[in-house]
């Protein structure tokens, strides 16, 4: 190969890879924006009015319907933060037990319907779902605290009230790895640098979605039908010697690799975008 077609395939990767990161990173950040301002729909209406001027027939409606501002999630959810003490109260009221969610195993040796879930045992506190898009109605009554990854995505949203995103992981009823955003719902108005007990103690809920990687992307890269020309794949970085592939194959080493930066808008996580030629030239 000549020096001028190696530099010119090199910027052509270049501009591939970057094209694609920066659409990713695009679509990622619009959809995280609509799931803040549900949020906010949901503090006005469910919690600015008594009672609840939303209910899950207008939260499904709504949500199904403005799903193509969400592109790359599979759907987005409303866990209310229970105490212990109203756990009683709370049950009694929506006519279900707050479930624990199931560990894999438990997944695979039986189906995975609500019904079948055991109750949550007791904690100080809960999070329930209780709103959902239709498509992801399985987490309804599970209590995103029992989760491990969705605990901590919880825990991180309250305290900051930045939108959050957890390290990629199996999500319920899904073969992928998916990651989950979540927004806290606070029941005042909270100042920018209000402190994290301040934030805390005026919590009252999660607004969440669920974001199905591999499906998702596959379906981004497929409208640029590029496919024939480069391997992308997509790494959670956050731990750079432990990198976690979230989308495309096991990596083949077929010799030139591009490096695309991504930024999904957690500064706790990171991750990055990288492209090969499909061929040797
Ligand atoms: N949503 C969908 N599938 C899941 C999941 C989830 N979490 N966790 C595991 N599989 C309601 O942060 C609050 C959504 C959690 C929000």
């Amino acid at each position: 190969l000549n020096e001028g077609t190696r530099i010119r395939r090199k910027e052509t990767l270049e501009n591939m890879c970057d094209e694609r990161a920066r659409m990713l990173q695009d679509q990622f950040n619009v959809s995280m924006n609509h799931v803040h301002a549900l949020a906010i729909l949901v503090s006005t209406f469910y919690h600015g009015k008594d009672p609840p001027a939303i209910d899950q027939k207008t939260f499904g409606e709504y949500t199904e319907r403005t799903s193509f501002e969400r592109p790359l999630t599979s759907g987005v959810a409303y866990a209310l933060r229970v105490r212990h003490s109203e756990r009683e109260k709370f049950e009694k009221e929506h006519g279900w037990t707050i479930k624990k969610m199931e560990t894999e195993d438990q997944t695979l040796a039986q189906d995975c319907d609500p019904e079948n879930l055991d109750p949550s045992p007791i904690q100080d506190e809960y999070a329930p779902v209780i709103l959902s898009q239709e498509t992801v109605s399985h987490i309804v009554s599970i209590d995103m605290m029992s989760g491990k990854e969705d605990r901590e995505n919880i825990l991180r949203a309250r305290a900051s009230g930045k939108g959050v995103l957890t390290s990629p992981f199996k999500l319920l009823k899904s073969n992928h790895l998916g990651v989950v955003l979540t927004f806290a719902v606070y029941n005042v108005h909270l100042h920018q640098d209000a402190t994290p007990e301040q934030r805390i103690r005026s919590t009252v809920g999660y607004l969440g979605a669920s974001y199905d990687v591999p499906s998702l992307v596959e379906k981004l890269l497929h409208q640029l039908a590029s496919k024939q020309t480069i391997v992308v794949n997509v790494y959670d970085t956050t731990n750079v010697s432990a990198a976690i592939n979230m989308y495309g194959p096991n990596e083949i080493d077929t010799g030139l690799l591009h490096v695309s930066s991504l930024d999904f808008g957690d500064p706790a996580r990171k991750h990055e975008m990288r492209c090969r030629f499909k061929q040797r030239p």
